[in-house]
């Protein structure tokens, strides 16, 4: 296990790099180019810059989070096939920097969706929430509350110049079908796996979040079945998983434990994230400690461990405390309170398993 964390870059997030490197234990940044919008090439010299900045604290660089796939290839446009291009070259570009693992989402319109990024915590913090009985409204209302609320920040998925379209999305979703989705995808991996064996990166697609369908747009990566059909459609060791444990775990039907356990070897990238259940749908994000929430954060992580995962880790968001100034979900604080316990527990597996760390 190799232990990171989500940066948004120079320039870009309230977090240094500097303080980042007070974490104990975390060796790899999680990063992306955040002003490139999906279906363009990252450049090698853009790709330089970042090394740069991340050489000078001796940290990694290969996850990145994420590249995203551009709408045509989603909805099986007129120009997919120049766009997957574009994506293969710069999992080229990437290569060249040691990058091995590539998250992303097949998401349509939007990336995760929340109707409160601030909602108070009894102990007087705040944390991401989703009432299920505001999705019902126009789409539009939570996409300006959510631009809005995160003004100064760039939010993956949420960039204003798609949103800014947001009928025309709509109306380009509208004729795919969840099975054309998942055509979609199927052509787009089968499109690139050469280019991932070549490079030996892995393509590690995040859950939908929420896992269900909203806004009556379809969503594939959903529950332990989706995830086992998405596997078993590219059945490729470089075709993987990010498992996001909040994602998945926004759905009480969902358990993530077994779902580590049963796919552990094909996890390339995992979330670690707490969510506690409300009834009728609604949940929080809480903190990472296991008795906050409901998905069995001790049970993960202990399916990671005996499961022998080797691959990359990351606290997911975390809530807002102690009156920090951050991009919402993503401070420093309460993400480096998460790494801690995550490696408290996984430290104390080792030790009682006889490990040497
Ligand atoms: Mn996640």
């Amino acid at each position: 296990m190799k232990m990171s964390f989500r940066w948004y870059g120079e320039g870009n997030d309230s977090v240094s790099l500097a303080q980042i490197k007070q974490i104990p234990g975390v060796e790899e940044i999680v990063w992306a180019l955040h002003d490139k919008q999906p279906g363009e090439v990252w450049e090698i010299s853009e790709i330089e810059a970042v090394k740069k900045q991340l050489d000078k604290y001796g940290f990694g660089m290969s996850v990145v989070e994420s590249v995203n796939v551009h709408d045509d290839i989603k909805t099986g446009g007129g120009n997919r096939d120049k766009y997957i291009e574009n994506y293969r070259q710069t999992l080229r570009n990437l290569a060249k920097f040691g990058v091995k693992v590539v998250c992303y989402n097949f998401m349509p319109v939007f990336d995760w969706t929340r109707t409160d990024l601030f909602h108070p915590l009894p102990d007087g913090s705040t944390a991401l929430f989703y009432e299920k009985s505001k999705i019902k409204q126009d789409p539009s209302e939570m996409a300006d509350y959510i631009l809005n609320t995160t003004k100064g920040y760039t939010m993956p998925g949420w960039e204003p110049e798609r949103l800014a379209h947001l009928k025309e999305l709509f109306e380009l979703y509208k004729p795919v079908s969840k099975e054309q989705l998942w055509d979609n995808l199927k052509y787009f991996l089968e499109q690139i796996m050469p280019v991932c064996h070549e490079c030996d990166i892995k393509m590690a697609i995040h859950p939908d979040d929420p896992p269900w369908d909203i806004f009556g747009l379809p969503r594939l990566i959903t529950d332990e079945a989706a995830v086992g059909r998405f596997l078993s459609m590219v059945d490729d060791p470089y075709n993987c998983l990010t498992l996001c444990s909040g994602s998945l775990g926004a759905s009480e039907a969902n358990n993530i434990p077994e779902i580590v356990k049963k796919y552990c070897s094909r996890i390339a990238f995992a979330h670690i994230r707490n969510v506690k259940h409300y009834p009728g749908g609604d949940f929080s994000e809480v903190s990472h400690r296991d008795c906050d929430g409901d998905v069995g954060i001790i049970d993960i992580i202990r399916a990671y461990h005996d499961g022998g995962f080797d691959g990359y880790i990351r606290p997911d968001h975390g809530r807002h405390i102690w009156d920090e100034k951050c991009r919402p979900g993503y401070g420093l604080y309460d993400r480096a309170l998460g790494i801690m316990y995550i490696l408290g527990v996984w430290d104390t597996l080792e030790k009682l398993s006889g490990g040497n760390k």
